[in-house]
């Protein structure tokens, strides 16, 4: 399956529900009024992209409307798409890992995604020819490391654990120095994503953080923030505190096959102004896409 065929079937929830109620409002509109925009303003709520940023694409798209003479319903789709285009081009899409090792920290609440996303990066990696460790820093609980043991064996990484309840910044520095001696390309950090602690997930991660730069000054180092495409306004919340507390470089969002809601991904890179690397269309290791702007948006709102 294509790369296009493959994200329209993860947002298929998303194109039935957002895609066929969009129709339906330059169908139905006589006229690119008032009416108009109300409809359309509506629709973009109940998909999810968020107050502020719906807000913000209203804005842009009646000034175009006003100053750029756009008269037919054409030409305001067309440009409806390109102003959700800019909203999504915040960065570059691709993890930058250009030095060895480099090293992914990848962080989230509970249950989004993280150990999983993980596994499929990683097998994105490994059939790229390199060379991956993964470093079970979620040490809360004994089935996280074994769960991603399990990932290890799935892509061809290795992994370093400890036992349950050790210093996840402590498995950090030991997977740092075996990354060192066995000349791994990229290390991969799986965290526990506790949040109602927000004091205790912050030091944690600071701590890790610190160990990380303190021992690969110089490595390409992204900090993937994994949000459950489910959770909706939720996951915003979640999104602009983990920006707020880590220093988030990259985004993915994940189980989008589960939602009729995608359109929290645009709301997501608006917001957070960090640009989406990955999307979940699934369980198995090949769903995890690497981002295409002009793909999901074709694959939200078609041609
Ligand atoms: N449908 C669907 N399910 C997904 C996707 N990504 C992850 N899942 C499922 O979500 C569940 C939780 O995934 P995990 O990877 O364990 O999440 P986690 O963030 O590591 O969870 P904790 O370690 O408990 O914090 C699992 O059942 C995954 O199979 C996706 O893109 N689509
Ligand atoms: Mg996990």
């Amino acid at each position: 399956m294509g790369f296009l065929d493959k994200i329209k079937k993860g947002l298929a929830k998303t194109r039935a529900a957002f895609g066929s109620m969009l129709e339906d409002v330059f169908s139905n509109a006589d006229a690119i009024d008032d009416d108009f925009f109300d409809e359309l303003e509506e629709t973009l709520i109940l998909a999810d992209m968020g107050m502020d940023t719906v807000n913000k694409l209203m804005e842009e798209l009646r000034y175009r409307v006003r100053n750029r003479g756009l008269t037919t319903k054409d030409h305001v789709r067309f440009n409806l798409k390109l102003i959700l285009q800019d909203m999504l081009n915040v960065g570059d899409t691709a993890l930058k890992l250009n030095t060895h090792p480099s090293v992914i920290l990848v962080i989230g609440v509970n249950g989004v995604g993280k150990t999983t996303t993980i596994g499929k990066i990683a097998k994105q990696l490994t059939d790229q020819g390199k060379n991956v460790m993964l470093v079970a820093g979620d040490t809360f609980r004994a089935a996280a490391a074994d769960q991603l043991e399990i990932w290890a064996g799935r892509s061809g990484a290795s992994i370093v654990r400890q036992h349950e309840g050790a210093d996840p910044a402590s498995v950090v520095y030991d997977g740092i120095q075996s990354a060192k001696a066995k000349d791994v390309d990229v290390i991969i950090i799986d965290t526990a994503g506790r949040l109602h602690n927000k004091q205790n997930l912050m030091n944690e991660l600071n701590k890790i953080t610190r160990i990380v730069n303190r021992e690969l000054p110089d490595a390409d180092k992204e900090v993937l923030l994994v949000l459950d495409g489910t959770t909706g306004q939720n996951g915003l919340i979640q999104a602009k505190t983990f920006k707020e507390i880590a220093g988030v470089t990259a985004v993915a969002v994940t189980k989008l096959d589960g939602t009729a809601k995608g359109g929290i991904v645009i709301a997501v890179a608006d917001s957070l102004q960090v640009p989406i690397k990955f999307v979940g269309v699934g369980e198995q290791v090949d769903d995890l896409m690497p981002f295409e702007t002009d793909s999901f948006i074709q694959a939200l709102i078609g041609e």
